[in-house]
């Protein structure tokens, strides 16, 4: 992976570029797309999830890497877009984690779309945050984070985070967030993970 450019001088073009409806454009992006399959596990019913077709994509993820991972100092970009649907009454959303080094922070910016930041301290209190276009998010770097899509619509956002930030996926894997965001009638509710 180039970590500079390899012209220092003169007038540069620029390496990617953002489209304002959200995504990312040129070579040096990479793609990423998590399916109902892959997520099997983090839904609440067991049943629906494994009745659902594991091929139907749930969220991607572009991200532009400019250093390679683990590399202190440098910062990383990623736009992740979540489709609308759920598994019974749980929205779609993404796996969720926290960072390696619990000291390395992540600003999320909503592009479109509507949603709820699932926040999660050490002692699993955990809260939501509504996404909507323009929202920006400040996550501590000890705050464990997933997004739901609660819209019909695509919820698509921007993120920000340390090259050296790291993701723990276990700790979601094996214990989940504290509470579940879930359909009430029509409306988004967190509900306590038994
Ligand atoms: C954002 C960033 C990425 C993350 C992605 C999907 O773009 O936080 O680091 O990978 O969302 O979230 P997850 O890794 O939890 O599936
Ligand atoms: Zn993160």
């Amino acid at each position: 992976m180039s970590t500079l450019p390899t012209e220092l001088e003169g007038i540069m073009t620029p390496r990617v570029c953002l489209d304002w409806g959200g995504l990312m454009k040129g070579p040096e992006v990479k793609e990423s797309s998590r399916s109902l399959g892959d997520l099997r596990g983090i839904f609440r019913d067991v049943a629906q999830a494994s009745a659902a077709d594991p091929a139907r994509i749930v969220y991607r993820v572009q991200s532009w890497n400019p250093v390679n991972t683990g590399v202190p100092g440098g910062l990383f970009w990623g736009v992740t877009t979540i489709e609308p649907g759920k598994v019974g009454d749980e929205y779609f959303m993404t796996h969720g984690h926290f960072h390696a080094d619990r000291t390395r922070a992540e600003y999320y910016g909503t592009v479109s779309g509507e949603g709820m930041l699932i926040r999660m301290d050490d002692e699993r209190k955990t809260w939501g945050e509504r996404m909507s276009a323009g929202s920006l998010h400040y996550i501590e770097g000890r705050h464990a984070h997933r997004v739901a899509n609660t819209g019909d619509t695509p919820l698509i956002f921007w993120a920000c985070w340390p090259s050296d930030a790291g993701h723990d996926y276990a700790t979601i894997k094996t214990h989940g967030f504290g509470s579940r965001l879930m359909d009430k009638n029509g409306r988004p509710e967190l509900i306590p993970n038994a």
